[in-house]
């Protein structure tokens, strides 16, 4: 019997069976999820979402990019909340986890208070975070960035994907456009629950990662251009093949940056050829470039020299490039005061744990620009995500929870 708050823990079981349940939605012939942002698959995900809040008494809200905010009032409604929660949009070939554990280990938070009547003094909201993978809709992080102020509700509506849907219309045919602005309010604190996403925690053999901040990230479309010709007549020596000059500037920009250091990032996620026939040389290739850095001169020596190497290309190659950022989050340190919410939940609980930097972008890195924030990793197989073999333990995703739990409780107040 707990006589304490300090007692306090969450139910593992309930937990893994809300993930699994949640995971049955878009579930993949090889495992994974494909949940992507604002589909029919990611309406179902959230309308599950909201009958489970609100079997539990939250009052929800929806505002104008779609954000859910599940509320379960404190004693002191007048104090600002205390926030949790991440997002339920996936990849198209991604896991159970991204994401989904942060909000669901919210949902465990409020379903354990519940449990056991406890009346936090604050109010604790669970916030569903729209398109936060940036894989239908870029970029990433929009729901988050549209209510923290990065960007303008009319750009955020109108960001389409590759089909041309915008998240507009989407949040319209899905029915959930909501009417509330998306704008902050004061926040006591916030906390965002995630698997780690990279292979530190299971190799060090730490169970939790108590995360100090988020590297940054620059997104650019590179669009070389050459001339269409014919596969078979034209001697290579006559050709403008833009795909050649992709091959050229790709196989510089990977070498200088693993050259740069050991923390530099570079991936190639998306390429597109036009007009895409396999005995036409192409008119034009696109690639969505992602560069990464966790200190801001890091990120701006590899934004430079992506653009020295660009500057090459047509005298090297004789195609053209154009190269345009369609993206720049700076690397964000989170608030010292929450770490150590974070830091001490931990050691109350005697988990092993390190301090860490996360590779991946969330929702914390706009929610920090608004309210104090910190996260809490724990570990996946391999390190493996944006993969559908995507694998957390239950007892580590429950262990983490505990420790949401705890940060949230000593920040809200019992
Ligand atoms: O790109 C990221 O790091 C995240 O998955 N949106
Ligand atoms: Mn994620
Ligand atoms: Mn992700
Ligand atoms: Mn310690």
């Amino acid at each position: 019997m707990e006589n304490t708050a300090q007692d306090l823990r969450v139910d593992g079981t309930r937990l893994w069976d809300s993930l699994m349940e949640m995971a049955a939605i878009g579930a993949t012939p090889a495992g994974g999820c494909n949940r992507q942002a604002l589909t029919d698959e990611d309406k179902q995900g959230r309308d599950l979402f909201l009958r489970w809040c609100r079997d539990i008494g939250c009052e929800v809200r929806i505002d104008r990019m779609g954000n859910i905010f599940a509320r379960r009032a404190g004693t002191d409604g007048a104090m600002p909340p205390v926030i949790t929660g991440s997002h339920l949009d996936t990849q198209p070939t991604g896991g159970k986890f991204d994401g989904v554990y942060g909000v669901l280990a919210g949902l465990e938070v409020l379903r354990t208070l519940e449990d056991k009547g406890i009346k936090t003094t604050a109010p604790l909201e669970v916030v569903v975070w729209t398109n936060e993978e940036g894989a239908r809709f870029s970029p990433a992080m929009i729901g988050s960035g549209v209510w923290a102020g990065e960007f303008s509700l009319e750009y955020g509506h109108s960001r389409a994907d590759k089909g041309g849907a915008t998240i507009g219309g989407e949040l319209e045919r899905i029915g959930y456009l909501g009417d509330e602005p998306a704008e902050p309010k004061p926040i006591t604190a916030a906390f965002e629950a995630h698997i780690e996403q990279g292979p530190i925690l299971e190799k060090q053999d730490q169970l939790i990662g108590v995360v100090t901040g988020v590297q940054g990230i620059r997104w650019y479309d590179v669009t070389f251009r050459g001339t269409p010709c014919h596969a078979g007549p034209t001697p290579m020596a006559d050709r403008r093949d833009p795909v050649q000059a992709l091959a050229w500037l790709c196989e510089r920009l990977y070498s200088e940056v693993k050259a740069y250091s050991d923390d530099a990032r570079m991936t190639c996620g998306d390429l597109r050829a036009e007009p895409g026939s396999r005995n036409t040389v192409p008119e034009k290739v696109v690639l969505a470039l992602d560069l990464r850095h966790p200190q801001p001169e890091g990120l701006e020596h590899l934004h430079r020299t992506l653009y020295r190497l660009a500057e090459q290309v047509e005298e090297a190659t004789g195609a053209s490039i154009d190269v345009r950022e369609e993206w720049h989050s700076p690397p964000v340190v989170f608030d010292e005061s929450c770490i150590e919410a974070v830091n001490s939940a931990v050691e109350r609980l005697g988990y092993s744990h390190r301090k860490m930097v996360s590779g991946a972008g969330h929702d914390s890195v706009y929610v920090s620009r608004v309210a104090p924030v910190s996260m809490i990793f724990v570990p996946c197989a391999g390190g493996l995500s944006h993969n559908e073999a995507e694998s957390a333990e239950p007892d580590h995703l429950e262990a983490g929870c505990n420790v949401l739990l705890h940060a949230m409780l000593s920040r809200a107040g019992v």
